[in-house]
């Protein structure tokens, strides 16, 4: 089925050891979703949604003990336990290879196996890279379609280049004691087995465009991120491109596609992505990226026309749900949603508030990028986007303000690798536990995050104008438990501060840990957010910022040798700085 020899020798490999029925070649035709489409609906995999207000919509019920990414379960294994690091599970790959044979023998029997070819990033992009996934579940195969450039045309460039990454996925059979996600970062591989959920099965997104890729960046010079790409464009039709990277389920959809509110008439916004970032030095010295992805898997909860319009607006067609709840006419239903009722909750019972949320917390919808209405005519773009600042940001009810400026790269890689954020229903574990999250890359990093440090800190030699640094918080509380930042489009106010500090019409207040705004410079005109609070959100806690740098300089140490002294020299300034201002 196709000329690259490598590519046909390991699908019949795969075929001895999981001894399917029949090997289907995924060419990414609406006929091949068609028939994948009925096949679950036949199964009971998908159930029809409310063909008159979502056509082409479907829901899908997966294990409830399969709904979420299984960190604990997600191996780097590398010939060295160094390479991937105290931030990474490490398996010897001997020992790995070993383990997940044993599981895949046989697993497919009575089943179809499917070949999917695919490419990440836009087709014809020099940044792009390839990679094959072999499955055996139908619902991959969909989601697949929908988040990457997959079948004939991915199988020709994977023809025209050779080099592909290989992974092997099987759903298994669900049993959370025989799951695993191992990747081989020094062999290009990835093997999944025991689940159907997004991130560990759709091997496309976080195994291979950021764990795989992210190692292979470190040995090409480029990068591989967790960050949404938004364009903002101003009144005068000039258009700047800020890459973010929060934590999950911690605001990448909702930034990549907010809708500025109304005190900023004139102004848009373009979405390039929403989850992963592949950025390159150009040769004018900027940083260019583009979006690996095709299709956005995003978190369903909180999602309404008043937080995020733009992706409510793309949700009624042609959209996978994974684990929402349905209204009594069978539409879609999600907490925060709308004031329509559940019927069935996310497991098919009949809802009943005393079970828990209607929705899974960590529901999910999956739908094409080119659906949003805010999609750039720049997302295809073969040498992608110039990027004039990059975001870091996280979850943290206390101390972070909304938002600082870094003083230089360095300082600004020193916000990156330091930041921290409360855990959310995006993996399994416990939720709302601070921990540290550099680059919001902690479960997806695929090697030593000192040697990730310090690759990103070496981007100050290979590049003459790279993007300003940030950090921001949107989740605040007060006292009383509530957000004091009213969030959503609304932080199109600090995205404005943003731009103009990268235009050098903004000031600034420079204290210890970075660069403020100073009263006034973000705009609350419209909003009922008090100066007051804006201020508390701008406020440096001396004490509790000493305290934090502790932790901050502890957590680097963690790293050893791997730690770059370039941090923790910066690091030491920092804390020298707060301690003279004390
Ligand atoms: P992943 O897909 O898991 O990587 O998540 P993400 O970073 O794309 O997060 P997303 O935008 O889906 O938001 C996650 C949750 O945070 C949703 O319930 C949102 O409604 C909520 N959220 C997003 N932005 C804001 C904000 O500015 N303020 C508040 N309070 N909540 C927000
Ligand atoms: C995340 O958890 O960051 C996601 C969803 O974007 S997953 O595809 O599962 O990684
Ligand atoms: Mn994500």
């Amino acid at each position: 089925m196709t000329s690259n020899e490598t590519l046909s020798a390991w699908v019949d490999e795969v075929a001895r050891l999981t001894r399917p029925d029949s090997v289907h070649w995924c060419d990414g035709s609406e006929t091949e979703n068609r028939s994948m489409v009925n096949l679950m609906l036949e199964s009971g995999d998908l159930l029809e949604l409310n063909q008159e207000t979502h056509p082409g919509c479907y829901l899908h019920r997966s294990d409830p003990s399969d709904v979420a990414r299984v960190e604990h379960l997600t191996f780097v294994c590398t010939s060295d336990p160094e390479t991937a690091g105290p931030n990474n599970h490490w398996m010897d790959p001997a020992e790995a290879r070993a383990k997940m044979s044993a599981l895949f023998d046989g697993c497919m029997e009575g089943r179809t196996m499917y070949v999917i070819p695919y490419c990440m990033g836009p087709i014809d992009s020099p940044l792009s890279r390839c990679g094959v996934e072999i499955t055996d579940s139908p619902y991959v195969v969909a989601n697949m379609r929908m988040m990457t450039r997959m079948g004939a045309p991915a199988l020709a460039r994977i023809e025209r280049e050779g080099g592909f990454v290989r992974g092997l996925h099987s759903t298994g059979d669900l049993d959370p004691e025989r799951r695993f996600i191992m990747h081989f970062p020094e062999d290009l591989e990835i093997q999944s087995f025991g689940s159907g959920y997004g991130g560990n099965a759709l091997l496309g997104k976080k195994c291979h465009a950021l764990r795989i890729a992210s190692y292979q960046a470190r040995t090409e010079g480029w990068l591989a991120e967790h960050m949404l790409i938004v364009g903002i464009e101003n009144p005068q039709g000039e258009v700047r491109y800020i890459a973010a990277a929060f934590p999950s389920a911690c605001g990448k959809t909702n930034l990549a596609m907010l809708i500025p509110p109304e005190s900023y008439p004139g102004w848009k916004v373009w979405t390039v992505g929403d989850d992963i970032c592949w950025m390159r030095v150009g040769e004018d010295g900027r940083l260019w990226a583009i979006n690996p992805e095709a299709g956005f898997f995003g978190v369903a909860p909180g999602t309404s026309k008043d937080t995020n319009p733009n992706a409510l607006a793309m949700l009624n067609r042609d959209a996978i749900f994974t684990n929402v709840a349905v209204t009594a006419d069978n539409q879609p239903w999600w907490e925060g949603k709308d004031d329509q009722a559940p019927v069935k909750d996310w497991k098919g019972q009949d809802f009943d508030p005393a079970n828990g949320p209607a929705a899974h917390p960590n529901s999910r919808f999956t739908v094409p990028i080119s659906h949003c209405p805010s999609y750039s005519d720049q997302a295809e773009a073969a040498q992608g986007v110039p990027i004039s600042a990059i975001v870091f940001g996280g979850r943290r009810e206390s101390l972070v303000p909304l938002v600082m400026e870094s003083k230089s790269w360095r300082h600004g890689v020193l916000l990156g690798a330091s930041m921290a954020s409360e855990t959310t229903a995006a993996a399994t574990g416990a939720v709302g536990n601070v921990r540290r999250d550099p680059m919001a890359m902690k479960p997806f990093a695929g090697y030593n995050f000192g040697d990730y440090w310090s690759h990103w800190l070496s981007f100050a030699e290979r590049a003459d104008k790279l993007p300003r640094i940030f950090h921001v918080n949107w989740f605040r509380k007060d006292a009383d438990g509530r957000f004091m930042w009213p969030g959503f489009g609304e932080n199109m106010r600090v995205i404005d501060w943003i731009l103009r500090r990268c235009e050098g019409t903004a000031d600034v207040r420079e204290t210890a840990i970075g660069n403020l705004p100073l009263p006034g410079d973000v705009r609350l005109d419209g909003i009922d957010t008090p100066p007051e609070t804006l201020q508390a959100l701008l406020e440096v806690d001396q004490g509790a910022w000493a305290a934090e740098l502790e932790q901050i300089a502890a957590y680097l140490q963690e790293y050893g040798d791997h730690s770059p002294p370039a941090l923790a020299e910066e690091l030491r300034n920092v804390s020298a700085s707060l301690g003279a201002s004390q």
